[in-house]
């Protein structure tokens, strides 16, 4: 049966499933789920997510969510060769640690301060300012201190999916990234580029 991915448009976590899907071309329907109609609140949906988040993946049955162990599931499972997972244990760490890293520190600050605003009642403070600056200046000695061109490796993995869209809502909002070096998100652009258009 074909793998379902029940996703939101836009939605960082559920992009960068959508971006790793389609990286390693594995066949999936998407079941575009309505944030805005609180789809995601239903009892059915509970029963996939108790969470109550998107993205979910479905595979016959078997429901995942949480993005990053989403992305781990569908390179072990459908393409455990692929290097945007890779499987020497210093590298995978690596990649592992970004992910944390992504969900712990760099999405969660972000987070707060560019899509809250818009879809809760929450308002943009100095000290949610301050965050984002946190985990840029975190991010930025990650990328200094292993010196490669993506965030874990010479080559894109599925850290990197997470990481560029958690900064990509900052540049919806026309953050000032003038403090940042521009390589890495340059880099990932050229990217997924081609991933995005394949949509
Ligand atoms: N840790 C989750 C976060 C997913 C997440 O935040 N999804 C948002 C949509 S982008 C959501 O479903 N939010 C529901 C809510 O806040 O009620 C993941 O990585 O999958």
């Amino acid at each position: 049966m074909v793998l379902k991915l029940y996703a939101v448009s836009d939605g960082p976590p559920s992009l960068s499933v959508r971006q790793a899907l389609a990286a390693l071309d594995i066949p999936f329907e998407l079941k575009d789920t309505n944030f805005g109609a609180g789809e995601h609140m239903a009892e059915e949906y509970a029963k996939m997510n108790p969470q109550k988040e998107i993205p979910v993946l479905d595979d016959d049955g078997f429901y995942l969510s949480e993005s990053n162990a989403i992305l781990q599931y569908l390179c072990d499972k459908y393409q455990p060769q692929s290097e945007l997972y890779p499987k020497d244990p210093k590298a995978r760490a690596i990649v592992n640690h970004r992910l944390c890293f992504n969900l712990s520190t760099y999405y969660a600050n972000i987070s707060a301060y560019t899509m809250a605003p818009i879809f809760f009642d929450y308002q943009r403070t100095d000290l949610g300012l301050k965050k984002v600056h946190i985990a840029l200046d975190v991010f930025e000695t990650y990328l200094q201190r292993l010196g490669t061109k993506y965030a874990a490796a010479n080559q894109l993995t599925i850290a990197d999916f997470q990481l560029i869209n958690s900064t990509m809502t900052l540049e919806a909002i026309d953050f000032d990234f003038s403090k940042y070096q521009k390589k890495y998100r340059r880099n990932c652009s050229i990217n997924l580029h081609s991933w995005y258009i394949t949509w």
